[in-house]
């Protein structure tokens, strides 16, 4: 007998794979048939591929090429995320220039994803730092500029020493950078470009109830980070200069209990307050930095909660009562107005600061009018059922209908207004690093705009190319900026000299639109063809990491949106269902080069096989969940496909003498069963859940009975058709998973033609029925026995078989059976006195 080998038999196939370019090239979009783009996450081209990588790339592989043998015309693209700051940390510590490490990085991994086996359509490839992709960032910017998408304005940015350059919100991760986990991020001054989400964040918002093929993890995050917030703006006059503080509040219903003002230590009043008054600006700087402490650690909201007074006074526009103004280190001067109106009695923080430094607390809402409000437990924050009381004319108004109502004086008195806040920023998308996309800007500063008004190249002169001698240091500013060669050109509009914008954009800014660029990617007139995208859009199933959850998958609805209102595309969203694969660790823990824990991928095929690695990657837990790597495991499901390979070869020769009109016996009838439930069960499993771990467990329990059934098929005494029936089918249910040994078996049985282009089997319901079925018997709620009975038998008979078992005869004897309860198909019980 020969033995399984997939050294021999892998690169055997692969090269006949590979000697067909079309094999895995999706069909074009007028082929009239239905189609399926199934797009995994592109990697980071950081020269290897890791253990995570193999999972998760499988899933994608396993649901292309199972959705290609269902039939339809699948996208499965892959292409590389390209540009971003470990190429230039690479270029300074081995002096190999970033495009050449980033080019060198893809060769090498597209080497491996090749051996594993993975069904992409390498003819739609996109590599985000070349030419032919970036300037259509380029191109989308012009047009946000257009639309006023785009625009530079001055602002505190985020700023990481380590990186030299600026940070999104989304890069800042408990207050360190997201790529130096212990590096504390600054806040500098810089004039720096945005675009507008802010723009989109009702739709971004809304848009997420209609998503119910995202995970609701995600859309949880994503309506967090969004943080749409409906309240109030209140003026409060400050007492002698007339001077207003703007207020944020989502409960004006309890204004009466208003018994300070507190303003953020960066309020712009605070700063003059500061400036007249030097023991103030000492107190003021203190709590700056306990707020920036704070949020340095990740979370403001367990500040111990500290202020001063300004010994100033403001009015409330309500009641026209006079309250004290403090500054307060709970207060961010970024959110609301940066200013608030304390209502100690009903608000968590401000009870806790009103108690600290013996400010009022009054009481001005009550889950009942008739209770006295005294016996309340404070800080009572209940709103639903909640009356005024002590307001006013308010006195006695449900909360929420005082919020209305109040909110609307208010702006009819001229002192405030409804409104809605949102803790989401715009994007800032300046980087001040040289690998990544150069902003087409401009500035003329002799002739048309002065050093400070942009001026956009016009789409003719796209691309505007990186300069490829470019010096990088640790230095800080654009490494941009010191290539004379880049920086100086002439004026679009005056034809004048002019200097180039030096900042990149955002490497967000690649991955947010580059599945659009796969449907087209060599096109040069557009970004792709609309006509290609209402066929391929939206994505079907988008499969990655839940730690995009936010960056990445806000940024690309926030693109599909602002495309969509280009008129390019027609989708909302840009894929229905998003699946987020867990992650693979080692002994319990996250892999990692310091603790020594990493599994090489190359390791395990080189021992155990491409078709054990995928197989065991996608069979060891459900996709969702985290993966405990096992490598004995890996040897199991090896040994699982030697089984395979044993009984396959074994029995091709039969196999291939089936004839047509042979007679069933009842163990090829058992099998056959066994295999059309299979079929049943793993076409379920692909309906949408991708718990891919249960059906291998369930090709697994059919081999198990193949191997149960070998003395009959041995005999000839199951007929040589029922035998191909069952290994042709088994052959192609593996396809999807272990592409490799699929095709060495379909050869085998006499196949020609490419296994995973077979249509996918269906199911024989008739044959997969049950003949009989067990049913458990018990006695006052005890198990006694398992009957077995015909399939499809009636109550009647069911009691009566109970009835005449053996073992509950003689637990009955003597006892008179009072009830006999039926769960039909589950369960028979008995109730004995
Ligand atoms: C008075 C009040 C009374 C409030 C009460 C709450 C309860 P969300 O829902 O997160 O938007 N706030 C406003 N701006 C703030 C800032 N810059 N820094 C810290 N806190 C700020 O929360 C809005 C509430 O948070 C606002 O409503 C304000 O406190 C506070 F019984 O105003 B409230
Ligand atoms: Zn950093
Ligand atoms: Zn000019």
């Amino acid at each position: 007998p020969q033995r399984y080998n997939p050294a021999e038999i892998e690169p055997r196939w692969q090269a006949v794979w590979d000697a067909d370019p079309s094999l895995y090239a999706a069909e074009p979009h007028d082929s009239g048939k239905p189609k399926y783009y199934c797009l995994s996450m592109l990697p980071y081209p950081s020269g290897k591929l890791h253990i995570g990588h193999v999972r998760n790339y499988a899933i994608g592989d396993v649901l292309a090429r199972f959705m290609r043998m269902r039939g339809y015309n699948v996208l499965h693209p892959m292409g590389w995320d390209a540009f971003g700051l470990p190429a230039e940390n690479a270029a300074l510590k081995n002096n190999t220039p970033p495009a050449e490490w980033t080019l060198a990085n893809i060769a090498a991994m597209k080497t491996q994803f090749h051996r594993l086996g993975l069904s992409f359509d390498w003819s739609k490839e996109v590599t985000t730092c070349l030419p032919d992709y970036y300037r259509w960032n380029q191109w989308f910017f012009l047009k946000m500029f257009e639309k006023g998408l785009a625009y530079r304005k001055k602002s505190k940015v985020n700023w990481c020493p380590e990186c030299q350059t600026v940070l999104a919100n989304e890069q800042v991760i408990a207050g360190c950078c997201w790529r130096h986990e212990t590096t504390i991020v600054e806040q500098r001054d810089l004039t720096q470009w945005f675009f507008r989400i802010t723009q989109y964040a009702d739709e971004l918002l809304d848009g997420l109830d209609t998503m119910d093929g995202w995970p609701d993890k995600v859309r949880t995050m994503q309506r967090n980070w969004i943080g749409r917030s409906e309240g109030t703006f209140v003026d409060f006059k400050v007492e002698g200069t007339g001077e207003i503080i703007t207020v944020f509040t989502t409960r004006v219903d309890t204004i009466f209990g208003a018994t300070s003002v507190q303003l953020a230590p960066e309020h712009a009043l605070t700063t003059a307050f500061a400036k007249e008054d030097a023991t103030l600006a000492g107190q003021v700087e203190a709590l700056l930095d306990e707020q920036k402490a704070a949020k340095a650690a990740g979370d403001l909201g367990a500040i111990e909660k500290k202020g001063c007074a300004t010994n100033r006074f403001a009015i409330n526009p309500f009641n026209g009562e006079r309250v004290p103004i403090w500054v307060g280190n709970y207060i961010l001067a970024d959110y609301g107005t940066g200013a608030i109106m304390s209502v100690p009695a009903h608000d968590e923080r401000d009870f806790e600061f009103a108690t600290k430094y013996g400010l009022d607390i009054r009481r001005v809402v009550a889950p009942n009018v008739d209770e006295p409000a005294e016996a309340l437990t404070l800080p009572y924050t209940g709103e639903e059922e909640a009356v005024l009381i002590d307001s006013g004319e308010w006195s006695g108004e449900p909360s929420l209908e005082a919020q209305e109502k109040m909110a609307k004086h208010a702006e009819a008195n001229g002192f405030g207004k409804k409104t809605t806040t949102y803790r989401l920023k715009d994007w800032g998308v300046s980087r001040q690093r040289y690998w990544g996309t150069p902003i087409p800007m401009v500035y003329c500063a002799a002739n048309c705009s002065g050093e400070e008004t942009p001026i956009p190249l016009r789409p003719e002169d796209l691309p505007v190319l990186l300069p490829a001698q470019v010096t990088i240091t640790q230095q800080g500013g654009s490494p941009l900026g010191r290539v004379p060669e880049f920086v100086n050109t002439t004026c679009p509009r005056c034809g004048g000299p002019a200097k180039r914008e030096t900042d990149t954009m955002d490497t967000f800014v690649d991955s947010s639109w580059y599945f659009y660029r796969y449907i087209d990617p060599k096109n040069d007139q557009a970004p792709f063809d609309s006509a290609k995208a209402a066929y391929w859009f939206p994505i079907d199933q988008y499969i990655g990491g839940v730690e995009h959850a936010i960056l990445h998958l806000i940024y690309s609805r926030y693109w599909t949106k602002v495309m969509r209102d280009l008129g390019l595309i027609e989708n909302a969203e840009p894929a229905t269902r998003l699946f987020t694969q867990g992650m693979v660790i080692k002994d319990g823990a996250k892999m990692s080069k310091s603790k020594g824990n990493v599994v090489s991928p190359d390791v395990m095929i080189d021992k155990f096989g491409v078709d054990a690695t995928r197989m065991y990657a996608l069979f060891a837990a459900p996709p969702d969940r985290d993966l405990d790597w096992q490598e004995d495991g890996v040897a199991g499901v090896s040994r699982f496909l030697s089984r395979v390979y044993r009984l396959t070869t074994k029995f091709a020769p039969i196999a291939k003498r089936a004839g047509t009109e042979e007679a069933q016996s009842i163990e090829g009838q058992k099998l056959l069963r066994k295999l059309h439930q299979t079929i049943a069960k793993m076409t379920l499993d692909f309906s949408g859940r991708w718990h891919f771990n249960t059906s291998i467990a369930a090709i697994m329990e059919l081999v198990n009975e193949i191997v149960t059934a070998e003395p009959a098929m041995d005999a000839e005494i199951i007929p040589p058709s029922a035998v191909a029936e069952v290994f042709r089918n088994l052959t192609l249910m593996l396809a999807p998973f272990a592409p490799f040994i699929a095709a060495e078996l379909w050869a085998e049985l006499g196949n020609t033609g490419v296994v995973f282009r077979h249509p996918w089997p269906e199911a024989d319901a008739e044959l997969a029925k049950e003949s009989e079925i067990e049913i458990p018997v018990q006695i006052n709620g005890k198990l006694v026995n398992v009957i077995t009975v015909p399939a499809g038998s009636d109550e009647e008979t069911i009691k009566a078989a109970a009835l005449a078992d053996p073992k509950v005869i003689s637990r009955i004897e003597g006892k008179t059976v009072v009830k006999i309860i039926y769960v039909p198909g589950k369960l028979l019980n008995l109730v004995v006195k």
